[in-house]
């Protein structure tokens, strides 16, 4: 290692050529021209909009049905080339529609391990229902599969209605690998983007898929962008002419309303209408572009990939429920995390050293809220070489993670994929020695430059370099590691600083000499795979019976990384059109698998004032990954820097999200358990009302809650849209909604945001004040029972150790709470294929509220398991917020919370 000066000046002059290189970026926002559009991109340019000619034809002779599966010839007749069609029915809802060469061309396909294993044989046979010399008609359950012949278009319907119809507008197009030839256009096999030359050597390969969804006006998903929920057409005005675009890129400085595909891409989208939900996922791993138009009543959808196959999934379970648990089966579900995950997360680029985190971590206490994690950025390393410690400013990391461990929390570090070349640091030297990187195209380690300077990057796609990686992560190997420490990948787009728009050269080959053009959106995946294989593989030797669930977040995302762990929004801004756009952002996240996300609260880039921090925290509690967050260059912000009624106020909120942890754990139950989304768009609990479709300024908290977050400065009030058909209540007054049938004027003050329980629903909640979520564990719990119309209710409520595997033997507690006929009772949650919950724990119900109860002239009491009874009394729906007393609560009934019990409510 170099002297401390040296180390010092080479710091330095690093520094300014970093800087030099990233000038253009730090001084100016998001340069829309730094980054390809379709007609600059040769692939998108000669597919979009380009009609065939009906130039594809099923050949008839060539159809073979064999039980679930159909295959055919496709011709591609000007071509005077085929390809090989497969339809499979499967039995969890979805049907595949594949179209690839010959075997033997070799085109790549996503592997495996991206998705779940074993999904492929659960298939259900196909019943063929006609056939004549142009169609052959096929159904399975409630789908029904039209396959016309000349031209080649197929129809699905489900349940009787039109669902989707593929090839309709005559846009679909393969192009067959070919060799080169003079005449071929520019753009065939070589392309040039600014100073990047692309040699592309295997030439033209892209496939344009044509999807129509007849009757359907909105359609939701493919992820990442700062857009609307309801996807926008991109025929419209700048900058929504232009597809949007699923390419993992790290866009500096990202507009709060655009197109644009940013760090992370999932291929799934969802159509909705009234009585029917359709989703599709392109399981597919290159550069896409999306064009959305609306001609008429339908949406029409051209969808243009670089390379790869056709593999596109069509969910047909007919609700969005149902499309999620199908498409779970072959993505995976999330994985449940770690109770102290859930929490508040403070982070900063950077806190600067060991006594900026006591620091840090000693305000919360002496503030008086509530945080579970402290998280370092790059600064804490050795010279951005990660899993090292700069030990000028953290000399002593062991003690320092006891000691925020000694009070319940956790810390995380960051830990990049970018690998400096410094043949000192063992991770490169290592990797280089065994062969572990990226290839350029000559065959050589990719050298790349980022936050170290000159670095290469792990080939992550290899298992061999994925199980290498995993290793790092034990406590022996990864010096300064606690098991109190978790990680935090960034980058991993993966950021390349100075490649083509900020990545990796498409001509960059992998593992199995695989082109980087064909498994670009996987990088991040794999990447976040290894990191999460590694602190699982920590667990199991620090806990060798029970293991520790992986906590790792991930900016770049694929279709599976839900099962790995969670994800954020990245760079936003503290501007209030950011703070509007990361609840459709995230709402989309819901919808297409992958719920366990945040945005960072108060916006990375700039400086929030009190009310946007405010605001921000208000809304912020909701989001499933709830981490603060704040660029190097901006203020310190922990929330007791903005005077003590804005501290006031972010302590009411964080105490919030604690008070709803019992609540949000049972929904990542489900998550975890049938791929539900944690937030959820309106017309997700409400699929019938039209009205709802494209709401995206509210949202649900699982089916319980309605928030409605402030998005303005200086609001006053706000209009809120409550739906109809259910009962809602304040959540802060208890005080029913009167029902209206138009958007109901709610005046706001700082101290909080509109918030309601909706009718019919029983939600867990813990309400005693604690610093971290380890302090809440031996606390009672409140159930809040929201009556609907007919005087009923339920819920649930799932707990577990909140840290390690034992749930998935059964030691977890589940138990559905139901209010029928005057009457609450607790009985075991029951879930097929699933092991029974066997965990007592001793704890209690010490507190219920019930809203709704019709007025009685002398009251109710209480009668406790047939025996003792206790007075039903007027009071505040939370202790947090002790606001009217609107509520009937029935206090200290003590019931056990492992055990069956009913408690009759009666006139007293
Ligand atoms: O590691 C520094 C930052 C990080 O704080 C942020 O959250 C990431 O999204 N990182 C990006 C790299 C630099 C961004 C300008």
């Amino acid at each position: 290692m170099a002297a401390p000066g040296a180390k010092t000046r080479v710091q330095a002059i690093l520094l300014l050529a970093l800087s030099l290189v990233l000038s253009s970026h730090v001084v100016s926002a998001f340069k829309d021209n730094e980054f390809k559009k379709c007609a600059q991109t040769s692939f998108c340019s000669r597919n979009r909009g380009v009609q065939q000619g009906q130039n594809f034809e099923i050949v008839p002779a060539s159809l073979v049905l064999n039980t679930a599966t159909l295959t055919a010839t496709l011709s591609n007749k000007p071509a005077s080339k085929t390809l090989q069609l497969t339809l499979t029915s499967h039995a969890d809802g979805f049907v595949r529609f594949m179209v690839d060469e010959l075997p033997g061309v070799g085109r790549y396909q996503v592997p495996g391990d991206v998705l779940v294993s074993g999904w492929e044989t659960k298939k259900a046979a196909f019943k063929e229902e006609s056939r004549s010399a142009n169609q052959i008609v096929l159904s399975s359950g409630d789908a029904r599969v039209e396959l016309n012949f000349q031209p080649f278009t197929l129809a699905i319907s489900v349940k009787g209605q039109p669902a989707l119809q593929i090839n309709s507008r005559n846009l679909f197009n393969f192009e067959h690998r070919r060799t080169k030839q003079d005449s071929d256009p520019a753009g065939y096999w070589e392309e040039t983007w600014m100073s990047h030359t692309d040699s592309k050597p295997k030439g033209p390969e892209a496939m344009s898929l044509d999807l129509v969804f007849p009757g359907f006006q909105n359609v939701y998903g493919i992820p990442e962008r700062a857009t609307s929920l309801s996807l926008r057409p991109t025929n419209g005005a700048a900058p929504y002419g232009e597809p949007y675009r699923l390419y993992n890129l790290d866009v500096f400085e990202y507009l709060d309303d655009h197109p644009f595909g940013l760090y992370g891409s999932i291929p799934v989208m969802m159509a909705h209408k009234k009585g029917l939900t359709v989703g599709v996922f392109w399981n597919n791993a290159a550069e896409m572009f999306v064009d959305v138009v609306k001609p008429g009543r339908d949406t029409a959808v051209q969808w243009i990939t670089e390379s790869g196959i056709v593999d596109l999934f069509v969910f047909v379970g007919g609700s969005a429920p149902a499309v999620l648990a199908s498409y779970a089966k072959v993505a995976g579900t999330t994985a449940l995390p770690q109770l102290f995950s859930l929490g508040y997360h403070q982070c900063r680029w950077n806190y600067k050293d060991e006594a900026d985190v006591k620091a840090v971590d000693g305000g919360f206490d002496e503030h008086a809220i509530p945080y579970d994690v402290l998280w370092l950025d790059i600064e804490h390393t050795n010279g951005k070489r990660y899993l090292t410690w700069d030990s000028s400013v953290f000399p002593n990391p062991i003690p320092m993670q006891e000691d925020v461990a000694s009070r319940g929390r956790e810390m995380v570090t960051i830990v990049d994929p970018h690998v400096k070349r410094d043949h000192a640091y063992y991770v490169f030297s290592e990797a280089e020695k065994a062969g572990h990187f990226v290839k350029n195209k000559y065959n050589n380690d990719f050298d790349g430059w980022c936050w170290p300077g000159q670095s290469s990057y792990l080939d992550v796609t290899s298992p061999a370099v994925r199980s290498w990686w995993a290793e790092q992560f034990t406590l022996d190997k990864y010096q300064g590691s606690t098991k109190h420490l978790y990680i935090w990948n960034d980058m991993n787009e993966p950021s390349v600083f100075n490649g083509p728009e900020i990545t990796m050269q498409k001509d960059n080959i992998h593992f199995g000499g695989v082109e980087h053009r064909d498994n670009h959106n996987l990088y991040g995946i794999y990447y976040h795979m290894a990191t999460a294989e590694g602190l699982k593989l920590r667990g199991s030797i620090v806990n060798p019976e029970s293991g520790d669930r992986p906590f790792v977040l991930s900016r770049a995302f694929f279709s599976g990384t839900q099962r790995v762990g969670p994800i954020w929004t990245g760079d936003n801004a503290a501007q209030w059109s950011h703070l509007k756009v990361s609840v459709p952002m995230l709402l989309t996240l819901g919808l297409t698998g992958l719920p366990y996300s945040g945005a960072d609260v108060g916006g990375f880039f700039g400086n929030p004032d009190a009310e946007l921090m405010t605001r921000w925290y208000q809304v912020g509690i909701f989001y499933p990954f709830f981490r603060g967050h704040a660029h190097l260059e901006t203020q310190r912000r922990e929330p007791w820097l903005f005077g003590p009624e804005t501290t006031a106020r972010i302590r009411t909120a964080i105490r919030g999200r604690y008070a709803m942890l019992p609540y949000i754990y049972t929904l990542f139950r489900a998550a975890n358990t049938s791929g539900l989304p944690i937030l959820r768009p309106l017309w997700y609990e409400f699929p019938e009302a039209e009205e709802l479709f494209a709401v995206d300024e509210e949202f649900m908290l699982g089916s319980a809650m309605l928030v409605k977050p402030v998005s303005a400065a200086g609001a006053s009030s706000v209009d809120v849209t409550l739906p109809q058909g259910a009962r809602w209540y304040d959540a802060l007054t208890g005080a029913m909604v009167p029902p209206r049938t138009k958007s109901h004027r709610v005046q706001v003050t700082l101290d909080g945001i509109p918030v309601y329980y909706r009718g019919g629903n029983i939600v867990p909640r813990r309400e005693r004040p604690r610093r971290s979520t380890a302090a809440q564990a031996n606390d009672p719990y409140t159930l809040v029972v929201a009556l609907d119309d007919k005087g009923e209710a339920a819920g649930s409520l799932y707990a577990d150790d909140g840290r390690t595997f034992a749930f998935t033997r059964g030691d977890y507690l589940h138990r559905d709470f139901t209010f029928k006929g005057m009457k609450l009772t607790s009985t075991a949650h029951q879930e097929p294929g699933l092991p029974a919950g066997t965990l007592t724990l001793p704890l209690t119900v010490e507190r219920v509220v019930f809203l709704g109860l019709p007025p009685a002239r002398r009251g109710y009491k209480a009668v406790i398991g047939g025996k003792h009874t206790v007075p039903l009394e007027a009071g505040p729906l939370s202790m947090l917020a002790a606001q009217a007393e609107n509520a009937l609560v029935l206090r200290k009934p003590d019931l056990p919370v492992s055990h069956d019990w009913t408690v009759e409510i009666v006139a007293a």
